[in-house]
């Protein structure tokens, strides 16, 4: 994932930072405090954006911020917030900027921001709320404890997602012993895989701003991408109307990569996107599809040029079930170990 400067910042403020518990003691005592985190403090000065106040240059404590909100005016910190530079400090931003803010404080922040680029913070004394102004965008810190509850809200919401995907490949795992998988039948499974992905993914804002203390939800968040996206990757490749050539499972999905949210229940798009141009539900249900054994073969450890060569000789599951201890042994890759453990995969599939 590409580091943005918005995520950076926000990681300056997880709860557990210096900074932030800096701004949680502001906030505690009914503080309010407005910190500019300057990049250029000597050329400000000398334009005048900023207008002195105390000289401190120590290094970044908590408790220090805290004493410091009890005076008027900013604070200033580098860009790390590893150190405070200068307290009650006046900011001239140019008037010009226009704001959409109301009290000083906030004006003056957002202003600052979108004039240095620089991040500017504003506690309110009065709402008992932080905003993060950097460039153009605002964001609001919600107390951890919003975070925290909202976070574990989505992944509850993901868990039963993925539950019901599970029940679908559980379904598709049936049918295809008996040899009848409809398109419509593999577009559903991927529909319900990939919006657990989706709402999984959509959990990591939280998680970003929580930081460190997300415990057990970013466990259970990095377990849902890992299982699900190589299952996920995995039926489209079983099914897509063209052997795909990704050397692991989990790569398929870069296909819908650039779909809508709203598209991910839509058969049609979904059956487009794996190579079947379909316009009817009828065409959908009566259009019949025969995997090729990727799903039951990427479940094991074999190398994935193993697993290639071995879909390379059987082309399909069902070809592949009829194949015998020897068959399998000739095709490259293929030891007496690696044959017993797809023979045993294939054998428990036949039992259903
Ligand atoms: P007290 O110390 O409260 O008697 P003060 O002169 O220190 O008065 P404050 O900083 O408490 O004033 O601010 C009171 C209001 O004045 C709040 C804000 O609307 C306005 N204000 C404060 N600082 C500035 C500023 N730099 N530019 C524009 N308005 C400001
Ligand atoms: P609250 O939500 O009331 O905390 P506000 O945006 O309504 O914030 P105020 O006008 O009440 O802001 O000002 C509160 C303090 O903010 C006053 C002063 O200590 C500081 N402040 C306001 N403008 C400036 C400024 N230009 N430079 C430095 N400090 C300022
Ligand atoms: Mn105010």
């Amino acid at each position: 994932m590409i580091e943005t400067s918005m995520e950076s910042i926000l990681n300056l403020l997880a709860p557990g930072k210096p900074l932030r518990k800096g701004i949680d003691r502001v906030l505690e005592a009914n503080l309010g405090a407005l910190i500019f985190l300057s990049s250029k403090t000597e050329e400000y000065l000398n334009e005048g954006l900023i207008q002195l106040g105390f000289k401190i240059d120590s290094d970044f404590q908590p408790e220090k911020i805290y004493e410091l909100a009890k005076m008027d005016g900013a604070i200033i910190l580098n860009t790390e917030a590893t150190k405070i530079l200068y307290a009650n400090v006046q900011l001239n931003p140019d008037r010009s900027i226009p704001s959409t803010e109301t009290g000083m404080r906030h004006r003056t922040a957002e202003k600052i921001s979108m004039q240095t680029g620089d991040i500017a913070i504003a506690v309110s004394k009065r709402r008992n709320i932080v905003s993060v102004f950097y460039k153009w965008s605002k964001n609001e810190l919600l107390p951890e404890s919003v975070l925290f509850a909202r976070l574990n809200q989505e992944i509850t919401i993901a868990q039963r997602y993925k539950q019901s995907f599970l029940e679908q490949v559980e379904f598709l795992n049936i049918e295809e012993t008996k040899k009848k998988i409809s398109l419509s039948d593999v577009t559903e499974t991927l529909s319900k895989g990939l919006l657990t992905i989706m709402i999984t993914k959509g959990t990591d804002k939280y998680m970003r701003e929580l930081g460190e203390v997300s415990g057990s939800a970013k466990l259970e968040y990095d377990e849902i991408l890992k299982s699900i996206s190589k299952i996920v990757g995995s039926i489209i490749m079983d099914y897509h109307s063209e052997d795909l050539k990704y050397q692991k499972a989990e790569e398929a999905i870069e296909l819908f990569e650039d779909i809508k949210t709203e598209d991910l229940v839509n058969q049609f798009i979904i059956a487009k996107k794996i190579g079947y141009d379909v316009s009817s539900d009828d065409e959908l249900e009566e259009k019949m599809l025969t995997p090729r054994g990727y799903r039951i073969l990427y479940s094991t450890k074999l190398p994935s040029q193993a697993i290639k060569n071995v879909i390379e000789t059987f082309k399909t599951l069902s070809s592949l079930m009829e194949a015998s201890f020897e068959d399998l042994t000739d095709v490259s890759g293929i030891g007496k170990r690696r044959a017993d453990t797809i023979m045993g995969l294939l054998y428990r599939k036949k039992k259903g």
